[in-house]
């Protein structure tokens, strides 16, 4: 069955791989499944085509049959239930790989979403100045608590899942602010999961997706 996500047209970070098609790319590669990519435009995003797929109206969007799924958590987490390679088969370690993956998403993101809101949607605020600093301790009190965690393991829970995919593709999102470097376990943890070649091969097609030129359909 031919599986369909939706990517921006052009992400606005270039190809950097910050938007969230990249996770569920990462997911399909290390499933091993092949799948296409529909781009939307941000105008298409809140159109009702658009709309019954995504009641947000965002991107990715994931259809295999009659299934249409929207959240990248709930995305990952499917691919991850119905093939090998992303959730481990003993039923513990299943649920704790499952725990990481709402940890990543409930737990860690949310400090890491604010500075960005703090930035790119308030940083012209008079009080921006005073807030953005908060916020980037609650991160590092957040990565403080993850590193200490991890410690030198390679991954959070013994062998690589759906929790570290989430996880590393959440703290990803730091690097250009230079905190996740204040913690060189998690640096180097990220580091891994992007010398995957599952992560190489998504970041690969969806910097490819990003930086081809306008076809001549597009250009009209
Ligand atoms: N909780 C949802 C999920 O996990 O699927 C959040 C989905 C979401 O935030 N989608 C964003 C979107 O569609 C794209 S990924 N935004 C358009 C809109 O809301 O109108 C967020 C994102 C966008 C751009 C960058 N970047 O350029 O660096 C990074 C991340």
């Amino acid at each position: 069955m031919t599986i369909t996500i939706t990517a921006f047209e052009r992400s606005p970070d270039g190809g950097m791989g910050l938007a969230r098609d990249t996770r569920v790319r990462w997911a399909l590669e290390e499933a091993g499944l092949r799948y296409e990519v529909r781009p939307v435009s941000f105008s298409a995003m809140k159109q009702p085509a658009h709309l019954a797929l995504h009641p947000f109206g965002q991107i990715p969007t994931y259809e295999e049959g009659g299934l249409a799924l929207f959240e990248t958590g709930a995305i990952v987490f499917h691919i991850a239930s119905r093939h090998p390679g992303l959730l481990p088969d003993d039923a513990d370690a299943r649920a704790r790989a499952i725990t990481w993956l709402f940890a990543a998403l409930n737990t860690v993101e949310p400090p890491i979403l604010e500075l960005a809101t703090a930035k790119f949607a308030e940083g012209d605020k008079p009080w921006s100045k005073e807030r953005m600093p908060l916020i980037a301790d609650r991160i590092r009190h957040r990565l403080g608590q993850l590193s200490d965690r991890l410690g030198d393991a390679e991954w959070l829970d013994d062998a690589f899942s759906a929790g570290d995919l989430m996880m590393v593709s959440v703290l990803l999102r730091l690097r250009p602010s230079g905190i996740l470097n204040e913690f060189p376990q998690l640096a180097a943890y990220v580091a891994r999961g992007e010398a995957r070649p599952a992560y190489q091969r998504a970041f690969a097609d969806q910097l490819a997706f990003n930086t081809a030129p306008p076809s001549a359909a597009d250009q009209g």
